[in-house]
């Protein structure tokens, strides 16, 4: 629309196929366009509606180690407070104009806190979630609720929540922060909230599991008279273990000829909701994927945008025309109808099974819930 506003008329620079032979009279009726701010559909439809999604993002991979260095310099040079909120460092991809934005609708960033030091409380909208790939000694504390942060825990802040982290280690602890910021700055229906400019003693507390957990961690087992909150889970923390295990017995059933795993030697569990049984977050999909040793999944693609961090092993990924070799924490971007696979490639630095675990987010209910979800290949 800027450049029928800002530019000269478009006669002879409408590229679309099909268009009315150029004449003077033509001329005249694109000048009464720009004039009355008018745009017709048949110079834009081939962009408006493409015969399938073009996504704007591209495929991107980020480098742990490097993140890491960088993360550890901010640590030493700026401090974490009341305005900046966060020492959080967020992926851009190369295609979205610099904006902090991972894909069009997520934002992923890697978090540092020094010891001993505290992130103030705050709220917003956003949904939100904590995943670690390494380290721990941070508590994040919801809902004035402390939960423990550990290698492998995966922990989703559904939008409104009041959150503060502190570092209760003398180490310092990163993380990644998955949140539907781009989604919701395109949606302009945020609203965000300062907090306490410190929370109390008690939350200051190292519990090894937080109430949410007692209350709502027992798989299958729904507390009659918890309230579960009006969205988003109200489990604070899906720890490692469990996990694992999840993952292990589903590769061992497959091996024991038994259905369940995603495609042979591609196992994959989805983070849910206990109250509801669906997505743990509103508008972002969480999910881990083990790909055994040797083993390679297919390629699949679907509408919405993910993203990637190898949580352990080592591999080789594809998403659309580039391929990495990546190893832990490295994270990547697979933007819309971008097919992806992944080989498991033990090397000789990784630990006992030789295989490759991948985390995973995406918007896709975001899309479900709207009708546009598409899938092609293994549906996982
Ligand atoms: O930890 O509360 O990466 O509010 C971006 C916004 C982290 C957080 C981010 C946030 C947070
Ligand atoms: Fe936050």
């Amino acid at each position: 629309m800027s450049e029928i506003a800002n530019g000269p008329v478009r006669l002879g620079m409408v590229d679309a196929p099909d268009q009315p032979t150029p004449s003077d009279a033509l001329a005249d009726l694109y000048r009464g366009f720009e004039r009355e701010l008018l745009v017709p559909l048949w110079t834009e439809i081939g962009d408006l509606m493409p015969a399938h999604p073009r996504s704007k993002a591209v495929p991107h991979l980020w480098r742990w180690k490097h993140l890491l260095e960088l993360a550890d310099q901010a640590g030493h040079l700026v401090p974490v407070g009341r305005g900046g909120e966060r020492r959080a460092i967020a992926l851009a991809n190369p295609s979205l104009g610099g904006r902090p934005f991972a894909t069009p609708t997520l934002w992923a960033a890697i978090q540092y806190l020094m010891p001993g030091e505290n992130a103030p409380e705050h709220r917003h909208t956003q949904h939100a979630f904590r995943f670690v790939v390494e380290g721990e000694g941070v508590w994040t504390v919801v809902g004035r609720d402390p939960v423990p942060m550990g290698r492998g825990d995966f922990l989703p802040q559904a939008g409104w929540n009041w959150h503060a982290h502190h570092n209760a280690a003398d180490r310092p602890m990163a993380w990644i922060d998955g949140l539907d910021i781009p989604f919701q700055y395109q949606t302009e229906a945020q609203f965000f909230e300062f907090g306490r400019e410190a929370i109390s003693e008690a939350e200051h507390s190292t519990p090894a599991r937080s109430r949410s957990e007692r209350l709502w961690g027992h798989p299958g087992l729904r507390p009659i008279a918890a309230q579960a909150g009006r969205s988003g889970s109200p489990l604070l923390r899906y720890a490692w273990a469990d996990t694992d295990r999840a993952l292990a017995d589903q590769l061992a059933l497959a091996d024991e000829g038994h259905p369940g795993v995603v495609e042979p030697g591609h196992a994959a569990v989805r983070y849910t909701n206990p109250a509801t049984g669906g997505d743990v977050l509103p508008t972002i999909r969480a999910e881990m994927h083990r790909v055994s040793r040797g083993g390679e999944t297919a390629p699949r693609r679907q509408t919405g945008s993910a993203v990637y961090q190898v949580f352990d092993g080592s591999g080789r990924v594809t998403v659309g025309d580039k391929s990495w070799s990546v190893t832990r924490g490295d994270l990547f971007v697979v933007p819309s109808w971008t097919a992806f696979s992944a080989t498991s490639e033990a090397s000789a630095s990784d630990s006992d099974s030789g295989a490759l675990d991948l985390f995973a987010f995406s918007d896709a209910p975001v899309f479900e819930a709207l009708g546009l979800d598409r899938t092609e290949g293994p549906s996982a």
